[in-house]
């Protein structure tokens, strides 16, 4: 029987209510000028090599942090890799090598993989490094030192694959892969396995009210909004204290506990507390904590949305600004699974439709409230059509020789497209009509609409915001046939120059939105239109300013060099292209 924890905490001295402890002043929070934000992605298991699940995990991190960094203010973006516990310790035996080196060489594979990804972390942090054990003890130790800890026996199940302990409601029964009865986790359906030992308990079940009160007073702190209910609903069950360290005859790869040799702390107290090592933690933290963010997925709400916000506020810290959830990726409808070997290689994936169409696709497709399934076909139909097609064809018939012969970004005409609110009724427009001041103001409003989207975790439909502007401007395009008009004669000439002048906007306003999701593919975009790399943030963004009747000052520029298509058009794998043709 696991010792219920209330008898335990009757041993202890009776300590006053706990409360949430207060919010940081809104200048520290994460939007509004002088921000900072201290964003990380979850730090991953080196029992295996990383798949397009981690790398989506990076991926919405990183796009948040750079769309940030268009704007004033200071950030940081953390990843790395958890290193320690039963699994790892099981990894390395079976692959033939001690934990160290196995660590070190999954590690790697990560940080390469995201380097390549072009996820632009500021810090990689491995639990084995000292900095990490360092403040992982301190934190121990403060812990300890605030009467949040006590000595029990622990009797329940474990499961080593999840890292974590169950209760007997959270465990079932189903056959094995030789049909042999077997208990797993009803969560993950991982193999569980009785525990009994003497273990340092951690006092969760006092923080029940503190943290619910956290949650009400802070609406917007885990989205998207269902997860918040979500755990809103297991904040209504029953919240026991929780084991937070193994015998170190179990378990001899993690951290001591500080003053108890025959304990190692538990994997998960170690794994969270990393979010405090890259702030600096124990001794510079307070410069960025709590401006935490977390981007999670959704196996792992639980440890950052419970247990992560109670040790904070055990040890006196406030618990993290923010956690941003997502869903899983499947494959062709199912969960990725090595037994099933339809784990995706987000290398390979590189390979197939190069770095930024795979983040591309991860991102638009992405949609963190429910589960996105992966397939080829999926990918190359959408990357064919909204960046080689849509975005890249655009600038190619902006930016062609036949139709802009002097390559540079042509003079806009108020007369031709003469400002809406200065007409008055009745008064002819030049030979702008009612769709292209559709255009006009639907991507003007683009970038607080983008930038809405990202702080709210809907990245997908910042993107798909993009899309429908992109989509809009061929239309504008092809509504007014340049390619038809006559340079010499200069009335036309003037229509067309400005047709050419707004289009070029366009593509300025895109390509700076889509630095944080493409940012080689905005790069060689904004370098054709001969956009500075100090033009580039969204402070630059001043949509079509000779329209509002100010000054451009891309007027007249000569456009950069044409370094080719923009995005290349991916070709349908074989098999396929047969399947579908039919008879
Ligand atoms: O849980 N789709 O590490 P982990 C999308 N070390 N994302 C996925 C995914 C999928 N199919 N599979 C995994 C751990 N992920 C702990 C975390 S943090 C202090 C410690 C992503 O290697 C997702 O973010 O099992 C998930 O939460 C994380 O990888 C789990 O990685």
């Amino acid at each position: 029987m696991v010792r219920p924890p209330a008898l335990a905490m009757r041993l202890l001295p009776a300590r006053g209510p706990l409360r949430p402890p207060p919010r940081a002043p809104p200048s520290r929070r994460g939007s509004g000028p002088g921000r900072r934000w201290l964003l990380s992605t979850p730090i991953f298991y080196v029992n295996g090599p990383p798949h397009v699940g981690h790398l989506y995990s990076a991926l919405l991190a990183d796009a948040l942090h750079r769309l940030r960094g268009l704007r004033p203010g200071a950030g940081r973006l953390a990843t790395g890799t958890d290193e320690h516990g039963l699994k790892i310790q099981q990894a390395a035996a079976a692959s033939g090598t001690s934990p160290p080196e196995h660590c070190a060489h999954v590690s790697g594979l990560f940080h390469d993989l995201f380097s390549r990804a072009a996820v632009s972390f500021t810090d990689f942090i491995r639990t084995t490094e000292p900095r990490h054990c360092r403040a992982v003890q301190h934190f121990w130790t403060a812990l300890q030192g605030r009467g949040m800890l006590y000595k029990a026996f622990y009797e329940g199940w474990y499961c080593t694959p999840d890292e974590c302990f169950l209760s007997q409601a959270q465990v079932t029964e189903r056959p094995d892969a030789q049909g042999h009865p077997c208990k797993v986790s009803l969560e993950s359906g991982h193999q569980v396995h009785w525990t009994k030992e003497e273990n340092y308990m951690f006092k969760l079940s006092e923080f029940q009210e503190p943290l619910r009160k956290w949650l009400q007073g802070n609406r917007h702190v885990i989205s998207p909004e269902p997860f918040y209910q979500l755990v809103l609903r297991w904040l209504e069950e029953d919240l026991p204290d929780l084991s937070v360290s193994r015998e170190r005859s179990r378990l001899q790869w993690g951290i001591p506990v500080p003053g108890d040799s025959t304990q190692t702390i538990y994997v998960w107290v170690d794994a969270l507390v990393n979010y405090l090592t890259v702030a600096g933690y124990p001794d510079t933290h307070h410069a960025w904590w709590p401006a935490a963010h977390h981007v999670v997925g959704k196996d792992i709400l639980k440890f950052h949305a419970i247990y992560w916000p109670a040790l904070l506020m055990a040890v006196g810290l406030d618990p993290p600004e923010q956690i941003y959830v997502h869903s899983h990726w499947t494959v062709r409808g199912q969960k990725m699974s090595k037994s099933l070997g339809n784990v995706v290689d987000p290398v390979a994936c590189f390979t197939r439709y190069t770095v930024d169409g795979f983040r591309y696709f991860l991102l638009r497709q992405g949609v963190p409230e429910r589960d996105c399934d992966y397939y080829e076909e999926k990918v190359i139909k959408l990357l064919n059509s909204e960046l080689a097609d849509a975005l890249g064809g655009l600038l190619n018939r902006c930016t062609a020789h036949n139709i802009n012969p002097s390559g540079t970004y042509p003079p806009f005409s108020e007369l031709c497209f003469r400002k809406d609110s200065a007409l008055m009724p009745g008064e002819a427009s030049g030979r702008a009509v009612a769709e292209d001041y559709q255009l006009v103001a639907s991507v003007a409003h683009l970038p607080s609409q983008v930038t809405h989207y990202f702080e709210h975790f809907q990245i997908y439909k910042a993107l798909e915001s993009i899309t429908a502007c992109v989509r809009q401007t061929n239309g504008f395009f092809q509504r007014h046939a340049p390619w038809k008009l006559c340079r010499e004669n200069p009335a036309e000439k003037q229509w067309l120059d400005t047709i050419l002048h707004v289009t070029l906007e366009c593509l300025r306003l895109y390509g700076i939105l889509l630095q944080p999701v493409i940012p080689a593919t905005a790069d060689k975009l904004l370098s054709r239109l001969a956009v500075l790399p100090e033009e580039r943030a969204l402070s630059d963004v001043a949509f079509l300013p000779r329209y509002h009747g100010k000054l451009c000052p891309f007027e007249g520029r000569q456009l950069g060099p044409d370094t080719g298509p923009l995005f290349p058009r991916l070709e349908m794998p074989r098999r396929r292209q047969l399947e579908t043709k039919g008879p």
